[in-house]
């Protein structure tokens, strides 16, 4: 399948009809997920000691979980991404292991702020929260400080990931090529039932996007619920979001609220709802294992997440968020008048931001 000049065949997805094509490594682009980044800055929190939950976050439903004691333990997600700053207080302790393949020297406060963004949804556990609080991650970085990469190295990221015994592998991340090796990576995953959960993409209707175009993989679409939003009903469907038939589930893509090198910023793309669902089966996970005594197999985690989706946009299975909504609430959350949340009550310990 590969020779040493680095030359293969692909199947290239055009209008529908599938072609051979030659390319080389340098043309399997990786581009993130990220439609939007709205710049670091200093979350100002207010009050000391009060731990904020971002909007992404509320609207899953994890503190339900939270308050039954699930919250992730034992739980090690993979980060193929552009590296995760593990100096953040709020990821203290939380990346186990880094391997990088771009091997280009940079610190990690200086890696693109990406990885450490979509890092924070599934676990940060500090002045915000992530979904799972107590995951933890492996930082397989691929991506250079530009969000460039290839295909060779996520490939690589990903045969890595099952071996060092990652549940789950986060890829907020496409290129426009299907690429076998990686297809190949991808299945060995799910067989050694590893969950993969990947962007469906930002390039809008009717696109399609590699690795999330692959039946394997657990494809994210981005919606918004945007509680600022002039729209009553929520959520609505970003402009960006891929639609096609392979996409699984939604979750909120729209100003997430996360972890960057120095701070905290507001990202927007699929990028940023893949990590939710991410955190999600975290803590499908652990609860499974609290309830059954064993590890759930990948096929037991898909089936969980899509059995808690709530049908949104067109009724039934649509392109843009397959099944629906991923979240522990029995119905969607919904704006008040005052811009606030309608929702069973948190106990007061969780205040929206
Ligand atoms: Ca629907």
């Amino acid at each position: 399948m590969e020779s040493e000049s680095g030359s293969k065949t692909i199947s290239k997805f055009e209008s529908g009809v599938s072609s051979k094509c030659e390319y080389f490594d340098n043309q399997y682009q990786v581009k993130l997920n990220e439609y939007t980044n709205e710049g670091s800055g200093e979350l100002n929190l207010g009050v000391s000691g009060v731990t904020y939950l971002p909007d992404n976050v509320w609207v899953t439903g994890a503190p339900l979980m939270w308050g039954q004691k699930i919250q992730g333990t034992g739980c090690k997600v993979g980060v193929i991404d552009t590296g995760v700053d593990n100096s953040h207080p709020d990821l203290a302790g939380k990346v186990l292991l880094r391997r990088d393949y771009v091997k280009d020297g940079v610190s990690p406060s200086k890696f693109n702020p990406h990885g450490t963004h979509v890092a924070g949804t599934i676990c940060a556990n500090g002045k915000i929260k992530g979904v799972a609080p107590l995951a933890t991650i492996i930082d397989y970085r691929v991506l250079d400080v530009k969000g460039s990469g290839s295909f060779v190295a996520v490939t690589q990221a990903i045969l890595d990931a099952i071996s060092d015994g990652c549940s789950i592998i986060n890829m907020s991340l496409g290129g426009a090529y299907d690429y076998i090796p990686m297809h190949e990576a991808i299945k060995k995953a799910v067989q050694s039932n590893v969950l993969v959960v990947v962007a469906s993409g930002n390039d809008g209707p009717n696109r399609v996007s590699f690795p999330a175009y692959y039946p394997e993989v657990v494809s994210v679409g981005a919606v918004n619920f945007d509680r600022n939003s002039s729209k009553i009903d929520l959520p609505s469907t970003p402009w960006f979001s891929n639609s096609n038939r392979e996409v699984d589930v939604a979750a909120d893509g729209w100003r997430v609220l996360s972890t960057v090198p120095g701070g905290y910023s507001y990202f927007t793309g699929t990028s940023m709802a893949t990590p939710c669902v991410s955190g999600v089966a975290c803590l499908l996970w652990d609860r499974f294992r609290k309830r059954m005594g064993r590890n759930p197999t990948g096929q037991e985690l898909t089936t969980a997440l899509k059995s808690m989706t709530i049908d949104i946009l067109q009724e039934g299975v649509d392109q843009v968020s397959g099944t629906g909504f991923v979240t522990f609430y029995p119905e969607l959350p919904r704006r008040s008048s005052t811009g606030f949340w309608s929702l069973p009550s948190m106990n007061g310990t969780y205040t929206l931001i």
